[in-house]
């Protein structure tokens, strides 16, 4: 297995997610709505996702050669050297296709399994989130940190909706009883996005389900690194896989899990 510099790589890749980021940008100015597709009832994908896509494979197989690839958009490609990328070209397309400024690119890489780099890129604000292993997190060079608030009541939350309408009224209940308890739970549409807004101190804690890696692998290594916590709503550390996430300043995650198991089968 190589012995790699991950804060150089980390440096590398972020200037690999302004470039497509800024593709992606001059893509949405022109944007023309006419080859949207529905990959599930609602889930859209663009021309534009799959461009970013193969610029990514491109751009992140020179800069590492050697190291797999798993993109939302099908890239799969097995590893030669024990590292993965884990990619989303476009994490919130819907955002993109209506044209709301919040949408951005995650790009993760993970070594046997363990989170080992992370950046996202959040496109119309020139925001770009990056860390590796044993580093801080940082956004555009500067440090961010998770907040310090110690309790749900005074915390500001934000989550994503179930795709599964089981699951979709428990959720609801459950944010009925937060809207109620604390200082709200907003909802955006890019878990990448909502990940990076924890890590920098902006939200107490996000929560949803259904995800898959490419939307959490970059975002959930930020929100650790920048001193907060992440688990499954099961409370196990298969948040890549296991379908749920919890990622919180760690103050409030025990507090906001038990709230979430009166309402939530998990
Ligand atoms: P995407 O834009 O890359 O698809 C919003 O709650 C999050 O859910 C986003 O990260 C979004 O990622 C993802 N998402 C959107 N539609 C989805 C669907 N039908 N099933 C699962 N995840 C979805
Ligand atoms: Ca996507």
């Amino acid at each position: 297995m190589p012995n790699i510099d991950l804060h150089q790589l980390e440096l590398q890749v972020v200037d690999i997610a302004r470039e497509v980021g800024n593709i992606i940008r001059e893509k949405r100015e022109s944007y023309q709505p006419v080859s949207i597709e529905e990959k599930s009832a609602h889930n859209l994908v663009t021309e534009v996702d799959k461009l970013a896509e193969k610029l990514l494979t491109e751009k992140l197989s020179k800069a590492f050669p050697g190291s797999g690839f798993l993109g939302e958009e099908g890239a799969d490609i097995s590893s030669e050297n024990g590292y993965r990328w884990i990619v989303d070209p476009i994490d919130g397309t819907t955002n993109f296709v209506h044209g709301l400024p919040l949408y951005s690119t995650s790009i993760a890489l993970e070594k046997e399994g363990e989170l080992v780099l992370g950046v996202v890129n959040h496109i119309s604000m020139d925001r770009v989130f990056h860390t590796s292993l044993g580093r801080k997190s940082y956004c555009n060079g500067v440090e961010i940190n998770t907040s310090s608030q110690k309790v749900v009541d005074t915390s500001l939350m934000v989550t994503g909706f179930p795709y599964h309408e089981k699951q979709l009224d428990q959720f609801l209940d459950a944010y009925k009883y937060l809207i109620r308890n604390s200082r709200g739970v907003r909802r955006l549409g890019s878990a990448a996005i909502d990940l990076c807004l924890v890590a920098a101190g902006h939200f107490e804690a996000f929560y949803e389900v259904g995800l898959n890696p490419w939307d959490v692998a970059a975002g959930a290594l930020l929100v650790q690194n920048a001193g907060g916590k992440t688990s499954t709503l099961a409370e196990t550390d298969d948040y890549l896989h296991g379908k749920s996430i919890i990622a919180s300043n760690n103050h409030i995650h025990r507090e906001l899990l038990d709230i979430l198991h009166q309402f939530i089968e998990v």
